[in-house]
Protein backbone atom coordinates (compact mmCIF):
# COMPACT_ATOMS: atom_id res chain seq x y z
CA UNK A 1 0.00 0.00 0.00
CA UNK A 2 1.50 3.45 -0.79
CA UNK A 3 2.08 6.03 1.77
CA UNK A 4 0.87 9.79 1.00
CA UNK A 5 1.72 12.80 3.41
CA UNK A 6 -0.03 15.76 2.61
CA UNK A 7 0.77 19.45 4.08
CA UNK A 8 -2.58 22.09 4.09
CA UNK A 9 -4.72 18.79 4.49
CA UNK A 10 -7.61 21.22 6.38
CA UNK A 11 -7.33 23.22 2.94
CA UNK A 12 -9.46 23.36 0.01
CA UNK A 13 -7.34 21.07 -2.10
CA UNK A 14 -6.05 18.97 0.61
CA UNK A 15 -9.26 17.83 1.29
CA UNK A 16 -10.19 16.68 -2.86
CA UNK A 17 -6.27 15.50 -2.64
CA UNK A 18 -7.19 13.24 0.40
CA UNK A 19 -10.60 11.51 -0.94
CA UNK A 20 -8.67 10.98 -4.53
CA UNK A 21 -5.75 8.80 -2.96
CA UNK A 22 -8.10 7.49 -0.14
CA UNK A 23 -10.42 6.06 -3.46
CA UNK A 24 -6.86 4.86 -5.22
CA UNK A 25 -6.17 2.85 -1.88
CA UNK A 26 -3.65 4.81 -0.43
CA UNK A 27 -2.65 5.09 3.34
CA UNK A 28 -3.13 8.81 3.67
CA UNK A 29 -1.36 10.83 6.45
CA UNK A 30 -1.90 14.61 6.55
CA UNK A 31 -0.38 17.57 9.12
CA UNK A 32 -2.97 20.17 10.55
CA UNK A 33 -2.31 22.70 12.69
CA UNK A 34 -2.94 23.03 16.09
CA UNK A 35 -6.10 25.47 16.60
CA UNK A 36 -8.25 26.78 19.08
CA UNK A 37 -11.00 25.81 17.56
CA UNK A 38 -11.70 22.52 15.47
CA UNK A 39 -9.87 23.28 12.37
CA UNK A 40 -10.81 19.92 10.07
CA UNK A 41 -14.35 20.75 8.45
CA UNK A 42 -13.28 19.72 5.08
CA UNK A 43 -12.11 16.42 6.37
CA UNK A 44 -13.90 15.33 8.66
CA UNK A 45 -16.47 13.03 6.73
CA UNK A 46 -13.02 11.15 6.30
CA UNK A 47 -11.73 10.74 9.96
CA UNK A 48 -11.65 7.19 11.31
CA UNK A 49 -11.52 5.70 14.76
CA UNK A 50 -7.80 5.31 15.32
CA UNK A 51 -8.81 2.23 17.54
CA UNK A 52 -10.34 0.60 14.74
CA UNK A 53 -8.14 -2.26 12.76
CA UNK A 54 -7.22 -0.73 9.33
CA UNK A 55 -7.05 3.07 9.59
CA UNK A 56 -5.94 4.38 6.52
CA UNK A 57 -6.14 8.05 7.67
CA UNK A 58 -4.24 9.68 10.18
CA UNK A 59 -3.82 12.96 10.91
CA UNK A 60 -0.27 14.50 12.37
CA UNK A 61 -0.20 18.38 13.94
CA UNK A 62 2.64 20.04 12.90
CA UNK A 63 3.66 23.14 10.84
CA UNK A 64 5.84 24.17 8.11
CA UNK A 65 7.89 26.86 10.01
CA UNK A 66 9.11 24.14 12.49
CA UNK A 67 11.75 21.83 10.86
CA UNK A 68 12.29 18.86 13.75
CA UNK A 69 8.87 18.60 13.14
CA UNK A 70 9.16 18.18 9.21
CA UNK A 71 11.79 15.62 10.13
CA UNK A 72 9.85 13.75 12.74
CA UNK A 73 7.01 13.33 10.43
CA UNK A 74 8.73 12.58 7.58
CA UNK A 75 10.35 9.79 9.68
CA UNK A 76 7.34 8.62 11.19
CA UNK A 77 5.46 8.07 8.11
CA UNK A 78 8.19 6.93 5.60
CA UNK A 79 5.76 8.25 2.62
CA UNK A 80 5.96 7.28 -1.13
CA UNK A 81 4.90 10.78 -2.16
CA UNK A 82 4.84 14.04 0.01
CA UNK A 83 2.00 16.63 -1.71
CA UNK A 84 3.24 20.29 -0.28
CA UNK A 85 -0.03 22.08 -0.48
CA UNK A 86 0.34 23.41 3.29
CA UNK A 87 0.65 27.89 2.76
CA UNK A 88 -0.59 31.09 3.56
CA UNK A 89 -2.37 31.13 1.16
CA UNK A 90 -4.24 34.54 0.53
CA UNK A 91 -2.71 37.10 -1.78
CA UNK A 92 -4.23 40.30 -0.30
CA UNK A 93 -3.13 38.95 3.38
CA UNK A 94 0.42 38.19 1.74
CA UNK A 95 0.51 41.99 2.18
CA UNK A 96 -0.13 42.40 5.97
CA UNK A 97 2.03 39.30 7.08
CA UNK A 98 4.94 39.53 4.61
CA UNK A 99 7.90 37.85 6.72
CA UNK A 100 5.24 35.01 8.05
CA UNK A 101 4.63 34.32 4.53
CA UNK A 102 7.62 33.99 3.14
CA UNK A 103 8.79 31.55 6.49
CA UNK A 104 5.67 29.39 5.43
CA UNK A 105 5.48 29.35 1.94
CA UNK A 106 9.00 29.49 0.71
CA UNK A 107 10.98 28.16 3.73
CA UNK A 108 8.69 25.85 4.87
CA UNK A 109 9.26 24.43 1.01
CA UNK A 110 12.84 24.15 2.17
CA UNK A 111 12.07 22.15 5.33
CA UNK A 112 10.09 19.93 4.09
CA UNK A 113 12.68 18.93 1.10
CA UNK A 114 15.76 18.65 3.44
CA UNK A 115 13.26 16.37 5.85
CA UNK A 116 13.46 14.25 2.95
CA UNK A 117 17.29 14.15 2.35
CA UNK A 118 18.31 14.31 5.49
CA UNK A 119 16.48 11.16 6.20
CA UNK A 120 18.16 9.42 3.08
CA UNK A 121 14.64 9.31 1.37
CA UNK A 122 15.59 10.84 -1.93
CA UNK A 123 15.06 7.96 -4.17
CA UNK A 124 11.97 6.84 -2.46
CA UNK A 125 9.93 9.66 -1.67
CA UNK A 126 8.22 11.86 -4.31
CA UNK A 127 7.62 15.46 -3.88
CA UNK A 128 4.56 17.76 -5.40
CA UNK A 129 5.25 21.47 -4.85
CA UNK A 130 2.06 23.92 -5.05
CA UNK A 131 3.28 26.45 -7.22
CA UNK A 132 0.99 28.93 -8.86
CA UNK A 133 -0.10 31.16 -11.21
CA UNK A 134 0.72 34.09 -9.16
CA UNK A 135 4.30 33.55 -10.11
CA UNK A 136 3.96 35.33 -13.53
CA UNK A 137 2.17 38.24 -12.00
CA UNK A 138 2.98 41.14 -14.13
CA UNK A 139 1.83 40.08 -17.59
CA UNK A 140 4.54 39.27 -20.43
CA UNK A 141 2.74 37.09 -22.66
CA UNK A 142 -0.60 35.54 -22.77
CA UNK A 143 -1.30 32.29 -22.30
CA UNK A 144 0.87 31.87 -19.68
CA UNK A 145 2.62 28.38 -20.48
CA UNK A 146 5.60 26.02 -18.88
CA UNK A 147 8.23 28.63 -20.34
CA UNK A 148 6.49 32.09 -19.55
CA UNK A 149 9.27 34.48 -17.50
CA UNK A 150 7.93 35.11 -13.96
CA UNK A 151 7.50 38.55 -12.18
CA UNK A 152 5.47 37.95 -8.83
CA UNK A 153 3.70 40.64 -7.89
CA UNK A 154 2.96 39.82 -3.70
CA UNK A 155 4.65 39.08 -1.01
CA UNK A 156 2.80 35.64 -1.30
CA UNK A 157 4.44 35.05 -5.15
CA UNK A 158 7.67 36.00 -4.42
CA UNK A 159 7.85 33.66 -1.27
CA UNK A 160 5.90 30.89 -3.95
CA UNK A 161 8.91 31.99 -5.93
CA UNK A 162 11.82 30.43 -3.66
CA UNK A 163 9.20 27.47 -3.43
CA UNK A 164 9.51 27.06 -6.92
CA UNK A 165 12.95 27.20 -7.80
CA UNK A 166 13.83 25.50 -4.62
CA UNK A 167 12.33 22.42 -5.40
CA UNK A 168 13.92 22.36 -9.39
CA UNK A 169 17.23 23.25 -7.52
CA UNK A 170 16.65 19.81 -4.99
CA UNK A 171 15.84 17.89 -8.24
CA UNK A 172 19.09 19.22 -10.05
CA UNK A 173 21.15 18.52 -7.14
CA UNK A 174 20.07 15.04 -5.26
CA UNK A 175 18.42 13.49 -8.28
CA UNK A 176 15.06 13.87 -6.47
CA UNK A 177 11.77 12.82 -7.83
CA UNK A 178 10.12 16.82 -6.58
CA UNK A 179 8.08 19.03 -9.41
CA UNK A 180 5.86 21.88 -9.95
CA UNK A 181 2.05 21.95 -10.39
CA UNK A 182 2.05 26.05 -11.74
CA UNK A 183 -1.96 26.12 -10.85
CA UNK A 184 -3.50 28.29 -11.98
CA UNK A 185 -6.99 29.30 -9.71
CA UNK A 186 -9.19 26.72 -8.62
CA UNK A 187 -12.50 26.60 -6.81
CA UNK A 188 -15.02 24.67 -5.13
CA UNK A 189 -17.78 25.05 -2.41
CA UNK A 190 -14.87 24.16 -0.10
CA UNK A 191 -12.72 27.24 -1.45
CA UNK A 192 -12.26 29.68 1.54
CA UNK A 193 -14.91 32.01 2.09
CA UNK A 194 -12.55 35.29 1.62
CA UNK A 195 -10.98 34.14 -2.49
CA UNK A 196 -13.30 35.94 -4.91
CA UNK A 197 -15.40 33.74 -5.67
CA UNK A 198 -16.67 32.08 -2.78
CA UNK A 199 -17.35 35.68 -1.61
CA UNK A 200 -19.30 35.85 -4.37
CA UNK A 201 -21.59 32.58 -4.44
CA UNK A 202 -21.82 33.17 -0.55
CA UNK A 203 -23.22 37.14 -0.76
CA UNK A 204 -25.44 36.11 -3.65
CA UNK A 205 -27.17 33.40 -1.98
CA UNK A 206 -26.75 35.35 1.19
CA UNK A 207 -28.63 38.70 -0.45
CA UNK A 208 -31.23 36.40 -2.60
CA UNK A 209 -32.59 34.94 0.91
CA UNK A 210 -32.67 38.48 2.41
CA UNK A 211 -29.82 37.94 4.87
CA UNK A 212 -27.17 40.30 3.42
CA UNK A 213 -27.70 43.58 1.92
CA UNK A 214 -24.98 44.41 -0.37
CA UNK A 215 -21.81 42.71 -1.55
CA UNK A 216 -18.20 45.11 -1.42
CA UNK A 217 -15.42 43.61 -3.86
CA UNK A 218 -12.18 45.26 -4.92
CA UNK A 219 -10.56 45.41 -8.69
CA UNK A 220 -13.79 43.83 -10.97
CA UNK A 221 -11.52 44.25 -13.69
CA UNK A 222 -9.12 41.50 -13.09
CA UNK A 223 -9.34 38.49 -15.23
CA UNK A 224 -8.74 34.79 -13.89
CA UNK A 225 -8.38 31.38 -15.36
CA UNK A 226 -10.75 29.53 -13.04
CA UNK A 227 -11.38 25.81 -12.98
CA UNK A 228 -12.52 23.31 -10.28
CA UNK A 229 -10.26 21.82 -7.56
CA UNK A 230 -11.11 18.15 -7.82
CA UNK A 231 -9.90 18.23 -11.40
CA UNK A 232 -7.26 19.84 -10.37
CA UNK A 233 -6.06 17.44 -7.43
CA UNK A 234 -6.06 14.59 -10.42
CA UNK A 235 -3.51 16.51 -12.06
CA UNK A 236 -1.49 16.79 -9.18
CA UNK A 237 -1.48 13.03 -8.75
CA UNK A 238 -0.98 12.49 -12.32
CA UNK A 239 2.39 14.61 -11.97
CA UNK A 240 3.74 11.66 -9.46
CA UNK A 241 2.96 8.87 -11.32
CA UNK A 242 5.51 9.76 -14.49
CA UNK A 243 8.58 8.28 -15.35
CA UNK A 244 10.43 11.41 -14.75
CA UNK A 245 9.81 14.76 -12.65
CA UNK A 246 8.64 17.74 -14.18
CA UNK A 247 6.61 21.01 -13.88
CA UNK A 248 3.31 21.09 -15.26
CA UNK A 249 0.84 24.43 -15.92
CA UNK A 250 -2.63 22.92 -14.66
CA UNK A 251 -5.31 25.33 -16.26
CA UNK A 252 -8.82 26.01 -18.42
CA UNK A 253 -7.47 28.10 -20.94
CA UNK A 254 -10.55 30.07 -20.47
CA UNK A 255 -10.14 33.82 -18.68
CA UNK A 256 -13.39 35.81 -17.64
CA UNK A 257 -13.30 38.67 -15.64
CA UNK A 258 -14.49 39.16 -11.64
CA UNK A 259 -17.22 41.30 -12.88
CA UNK A 260 -18.59 38.43 -15.32
CA UNK A 261 -18.16 35.88 -12.28
CA UNK A 262 -20.53 38.44 -10.13
CA UNK A 263 -22.65 38.58 -12.97
CA UNK A 264 -22.70 34.75 -14.02
CA UNK A 265 -23.18 34.04 -9.49
CA UNK A 266 -26.50 35.95 -9.47
CA UNK A 267 -27.66 34.87 -12.85
CA UNK A 268 -27.70 30.87 -11.24
CA UNK A 269 -30.38 32.81 -8.59
CA UNK A 270 -32.53 34.13 -11.78
CA UNK A 271 -31.55 37.71 -10.64
CA UNK A 272 -30.11 39.81 -13.82
CA UNK A 273 -27.83 42.14 -12.84
CA UNK A 274 -26.36 45.29 -14.74
CA UNK A 275 -23.14 47.40 -14.10
CA UNK A 276 -23.00 51.07 -14.31
CA UNK A 277 -19.95 53.66 -13.33
CA UNK A 278 -16.58 53.65 -13.34
CA UNK A 279 -13.24 52.95 -10.75
CA UNK A 280 -14.97 52.90 -7.20
CA UNK A 281 -18.05 54.50 -8.33
CA UNK A 282 -19.09 51.54 -9.69
CA UNK A 283 -22.20 49.52 -9.12
CA UNK A 284 -23.96 46.20 -10.24
CA UNK A 285 -28.16 46.80 -9.73
CA UNK A 286 -30.88 44.84 -10.13
CA UNK A 287 -31.90 44.77 -13.57
CA UNK A 288 -34.62 42.13 -12.91
CA UNK A 289 -35.36 39.14 -10.43
CA UNK A 290 -37.32 36.23 -12.29
CA UNK A 291 -37.31 34.42 -9.15
CA UNK A 292 -40.28 34.99 -7.26
CA UNK A 293 -39.20 33.84 -3.92
CA UNK A 294 -36.18 36.51 -3.85
CA UNK A 295 -37.80 39.71 -2.78
CA UNK A 296 -34.92 41.75 -5.18
CA UNK A 297 -36.60 45.41 -6.75
CA UNK A 298 -35.30 46.77 -10.33
CA UNK A 299 -32.60 49.09 -9.86
CA UNK A 300 -31.61 47.66 -6.59
CA UNK A 301 -27.67 48.40 -5.47
CA UNK A 302 -25.92 44.53 -4.42
CA UNK A 303 -22.36 45.64 -5.88
CA UNK A 304 -19.99 48.23 -4.28
CA UNK A 305 -17.14 48.95 -4.61
CA UNK A 306 -14.84 49.11 -1.41
CA UNK A 307 -11.16 50.06 -2.01
CA UNK A 308 -9.87 48.34 0.55
CA UNK A 309 -10.22 45.44 -1.29
CA UNK A 310 -7.65 46.80 -3.91
CA UNK A 311 -3.75 45.11 -3.73
CA UNK A 312 -1.26 47.58 -3.51
CA UNK A 313 0.01 45.83 -6.58
CA UNK A 314 -2.48 43.52 -8.67
CA UNK A 315 -2.07 40.64 -11.14
CA UNK A 316 -4.33 41.80 -13.86
CA UNK A 317 -4.51 38.82 -16.68
CA UNK A 318 -4.27 35.28 -15.82
CA UNK A 319 -4.79 32.44 -18.73
CA UNK A 320 -3.22 29.35 -18.81
CA UNK A 321 -1.82 27.26 -21.82
CA UNK A 322 -2.42 23.53 -20.64
CA UNK A 323 -1.72 22.25 -23.47
CA UNK A 324 1.78 20.10 -22.29
CA UNK A 325 -0.55 18.51 -19.26
CA UNK A 326 -3.13 17.17 -21.59
CA UNK A 327 -0.78 15.69 -23.90
CA UNK A 328 2.37 14.20 -21.34
CA UNK A 329 -0.36 13.72 -17.93
CA UNK A 330 -3.67 12.88 -20.13
CA UNK A 331 -5.88 15.51 -18.20
CA UNK A 332 -8.69 17.07 -19.03
CA UNK A 333 -10.39 19.52 -16.76
CA UNK A 334 -14.11 18.11 -16.57
CA UNK A 335 -15.86 21.05 -15.51
CA UNK A 336 -16.42 24.70 -17.31
CA UNK A 337 -16.89 27.82 -15.65
CA UNK A 338 -20.67 27.60 -16.00
CA UNK A 339 -20.73 24.26 -14.25
CA UNK A 340 -17.92 25.39 -11.38
CA UNK A 341 -20.45 28.82 -10.68
CA UNK A 342 -23.65 26.49 -10.84
CA UNK A 343 -22.42 24.19 -8.16
CA UNK A 344 -20.76 26.91 -5.86
CA UNK A 345 -24.27 28.79 -6.14
CA UNK A 346 -26.16 26.12 -5.28
CA UNK A 347 -24.09 24.53 -2.57
CA UNK A 348 -24.19 28.08 -0.64
CA UNK A 349 -27.54 29.08 -1.42
CA UNK A 350 -28.62 25.38 0.80
CA UNK A 351 -25.94 26.16 3.20
CA UNK A 352 -27.75 29.62 3.83
CA UNK A 353 -31.42 28.44 3.43
CA UNK A 354 -30.80 26.07 6.82
CA UNK A 355 -29.21 30.02 8.09
CA UNK A 356 -32.42 31.29 7.12
CA UNK A 357 -34.84 28.69 8.70
CA UNK A 358 -32.80 29.03 11.94
CA UNK A 359 -33.18 32.81 12.01
CA UNK A 360 -36.89 33.04 10.95
CA UNK A 361 -37.36 30.43 13.93
CA UNK A 362 -35.74 32.36 16.35
CA UNK A 363 -32.95 30.16 16.87
CA UNK A 364 -29.95 32.33 15.05
CA UNK A 365 -29.48 35.53 14.98
CA UNK A 366 -28.14 37.74 12.06
CA UNK A 367 -24.31 38.36 11.12
CA UNK A 368 -23.82 41.64 9.68
CA UNK A 369 -22.94 41.59 6.02
CA UNK A 370 -19.53 40.62 5.17
P1 LIG B 1 -6.18 26.80 1.56
O1 LIG B 1 -5.91 28.17 2.05
O2 LIG B 1 -7.59 26.33 1.44
O3 LIG B 1 -5.41 25.75 2.48
C1 LIG B 1 -4.11 26.00 2.96
C2 LIG B 1 -3.72 24.91 3.90
O4 LIG B 1 -2.39 25.17 4.39
C3 LIG B 1 -4.62 24.78 5.14
O5 LIG B 1 -4.72 23.42 5.47
C4 LIG B 1 -3.81 25.52 6.20
O6 LIG B 1 -4.11 25.11 7.51
C5 LIG B 1 -2.40 25.09 5.81
N1 LIG B 1 -1.36 25.92 6.37
C6 LIG B 1 -1.28 27.26 6.38
N2 LIG B 1 -0.14 27.67 6.98
C7 LIG B 1 0.51 26.55 7.36
C8 LIG B 1 1.73 26.30 8.06
N3 LIG B 1 2.51 27.29 8.48
N4 LIG B 1 2.08 25.02 8.28
C9 LIG B 1 1.30 23.99 7.86
N5 LIG B 1 0.13 24.16 7.21
C10 LIG B 1 -0.25 25.43 6.97
O7 LIG B 1 -5.43 26.66 0.14
P2 LIG B 1 -5.82 25.79 -1.14
O8 LIG B 1 -6.24 24.44 -0.71
O9 LIG B 1 -6.68 26.59 -2.02
O10 LIG B 1 -4.40 25.70 -1.87
C11 LIG B 1 -3.48 24.64 -1.60
C12 LIG B 1 -2.09 25.08 -2.02
O11 LIG B 1 -2.07 25.37 -3.41
C13 LIG B 1 -1.56 26.32 -1.32
O12 LIG B 1 -0.17 26.16 -1.17
C14 LIG B 1 -1.84 27.44 -2.31
O13 LIG B 1 -0.94 28.50 -2.12
C15 LIG B 1 -1.62 26.71 -3.62
N6 LIG B 1 -2.36 27.18 -4.77
C16 LIG B 1 -3.74 27.32 -4.70
C17 LIG B 1 -4.45 27.67 -5.81
C18 LIG B 1 -5.94 27.83 -5.77
O14 LIG B 1 -6.48 28.45 -6.69
N7 LIG B 1 -6.63 27.27 -4.80
C19 LIG B 1 -3.77 27.92 -7.10
C20 LIG B 1 -2.35 27.69 -7.07
C21 LIG B 1 -1.69 27.34 -5.94
P3 LIG B 1 -5.35 25.76 8.35
O15 LIG B 1 -6.58 25.06 7.84
O16 LIG B 1 -4.99 25.44 9.74
O17 LIG B 1 -5.35 27.22 8.03
P1 LIG C 1 -5.97 35.21 -6.17
O1 LIG C 1 -7.46 34.90 -5.68
O2 LIG C 1 -5.43 36.45 -5.59
O3 LIG C 1 -6.00 35.10 -7.66
O4 LIG C 1 -5.17 34.00 -5.51
P2 LIG C 1 -8.61 35.85 -5.08
O5 LIG C 1 -9.86 35.07 -5.26
O6 LIG C 1 -8.27 36.32 -3.73
O7 LIG C 1 -8.60 37.12 -6.06
C1 LIG C 1 -8.87 37.00 -7.45
C2 LIG C 1 -9.01 38.39 -8.05
O8 LIG C 1 -10.21 38.99 -7.57
C3 LIG C 1 -9.92 40.34 -7.23
N1 LIG C 1 -10.90 40.81 -6.23
C4 LIG C 1 -11.03 40.34 -4.97
N2 LIG C 1 -10.39 39.35 -4.32
C5 LIG C 1 -10.77 39.06 -3.05
N3 LIG C 1 -10.18 38.05 -2.39
N4 LIG C 1 -11.75 39.79 -2.41
C6 LIG C 1 -12.41 40.82 -3.03
O9 LIG C 1 -13.27 41.44 -2.44
C7 LIG C 1 -12.04 41.09 -4.37
N5 LIG C 1 -12.49 42.00 -5.29
C8 LIG C 1 -11.79 41.81 -6.40
C9 LIG C 1 -8.50 40.30 -6.71
O10 LIG C 1 -7.94 41.62 -6.70
C10 LIG C 1 -7.86 39.35 -7.71
O11 LIG C 1 -7.47 40.03 -8.85
C11 LIG C 1 -5.69 32.68 -5.52
C12 LIG C 1 -5.17 31.97 -4.26
O12 LIG C 1 -5.80 30.72 -4.16
C13 LIG C 1 -3.67 31.75 -4.34
O13 LIG C 1 -3.24 30.93 -3.26
C14 LIG C 1 -3.35 31.05 -5.67
O14 LIG C 1 -1.95 30.88 -5.78
C15 LIG C 1 -3.89 31.84 -6.84
O15 LIG C 1 -5.29 31.99 -6.68
C16 LIG C 1 -3.63 31.15 -8.17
Amino acid sequence: MKKALITGITGQDGSYLAELLLEKGYEVHGIKRRSSLFNTDRIDHLYQDQHESDVRFKLHFGDLSDSTNMIRIVQEVQPDEIYNLGAMSHVKVSFDAPEYTADADGVGTLRLLEAVRILGLTKKTKIYQASTSELYGLVQQVPQSETTPFYPRSPYAVAKLYGYWITVNYREAYGMYACNGILFNHESPRRGETFVTRKITRAAARIALGLQQQLFLGNLDAQRDWGHAKDYVEAMWRMLQQETPEDFVIATGVTTTVREFVRLAFAELGIELGFRGEGVEETGYVIACANPEFALLPGQILVAIDPAYYRPTEVELLIGDPTKAKTQLGWEPSYDLAALVQEMVQADLALFRRDAYLLEAGHAVLLHDE
